[in-house]
């Protein structure tokens, strides 16, 4: 790959040189290696969460009236997200280091991106099959804290199988997060408006989620990827399919 030709800024004008910190550094070249080995695709779609959304309200003032914590969408994403892992199970697989086979995971592990003063690092939820949507939330909190604490063991970022990029509380629409590689998708998720949806009858209004799905398409078609996320905003349409 030709290099970007080095620039002396300071012929242009005043500059100040901030070394960069040394997760800024490490994702950088992981970044770098995903986004050359891996042909990315992203596909879109609005989820509609208006139901999921009245019922995390409603189940996280009931938590905080027992003085227990909130309950954030993050973890009720990530469960759905391991339900449709499970109905899409070349999702929660990985090339074979010599490109020849796909490992299929029997397991679920999922990632979340956590912005820290340092940097992005990505802390891994383990066995999420196996867990209520309680011991999720009090897990993404955990790690999140720690996260931003800087002290995250490193095995507290390995064996994801799949991960979720949530730039839901800050703003900002679609967008094309890199696969975490040698995952083979990751999940994008932007904040929530009301936005008019026509009914058949009339427009009524219901909260939309925008979800970014990237996929590796040499691992993952175009059909399947659709299939997954339209399975995905069907789940967090109505969340009594995750009992299914
Ligand atoms: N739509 C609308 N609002 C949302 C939302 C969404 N999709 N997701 C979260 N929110 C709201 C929450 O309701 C909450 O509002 P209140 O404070 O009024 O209750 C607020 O945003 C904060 O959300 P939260 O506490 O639930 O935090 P989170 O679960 O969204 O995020 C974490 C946790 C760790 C993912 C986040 O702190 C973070 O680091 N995000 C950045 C990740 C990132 O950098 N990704 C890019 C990686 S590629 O460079």
């Amino acid at each position: 790959i030709p290099p970007i030709p080095a620039v002396d800024f300071a012929l242009f004008g005043a500059v100040e040189t901030k070394p960069l910190a040394r997760i800024r550094k490490l994702s950088a070249a992981h970044l770098s290696r995903a986004w050359l080995n891996i042909p990315h695709v992203t596909q879109t779609i609005d989820a509609d969460i208006t139901e999921l959304e009245a019922f995390r309200k409603q189940q996280s003032a009931e938590l905080a009236a027992s003085g227990g914590p909130k309950l954030t969408l993050l973890p009720i994403l990530m469960k759905a997200v391991a339900c449709a892992l499970k109905a899409f199970p070349e999702f929660n697989a990985s090339l074979s280091a010599d490109g020849e086979s796909l490992v299929m995971k029997q397991y679920c592990h999922i990632g979340f991106a956590a912005d820290t003063p340092n940097g992005l690092v990505v802390p891994v939820v383990r066995d999420v099959w196996g867990k209520g949507i309680a011991e999720l939330s009090a897990e993404c909190a955990a790690l999140a804290k720690k996260a931003r604490d800087g002290k995250l063991k490193p095995d507290e970022m390995k064996g994801g199988c799949f991960s979720i990029s949530s730039l839901g509380g800050i703003g900002g629409g679609y967008f094309t997060p890199i696969v975490n590689a040698p995952e083979v998708g990751i999940l994008g998720v932007s904040k929530a408006e009301i936005k008019p949806v026509w009914d058949g009858k009339t427009f009524q209004p219901r909260l939309l989620c925008p979800l970014s799905l990237s996929y590796d398409h040499r691992v993952i078609d175009g059909a399947y990827a659709a299939r997954f996320i339209v399975h995905l905003s069907r789940l967090l349409a109505d969340v009594r399919l995750l009992l299914l």
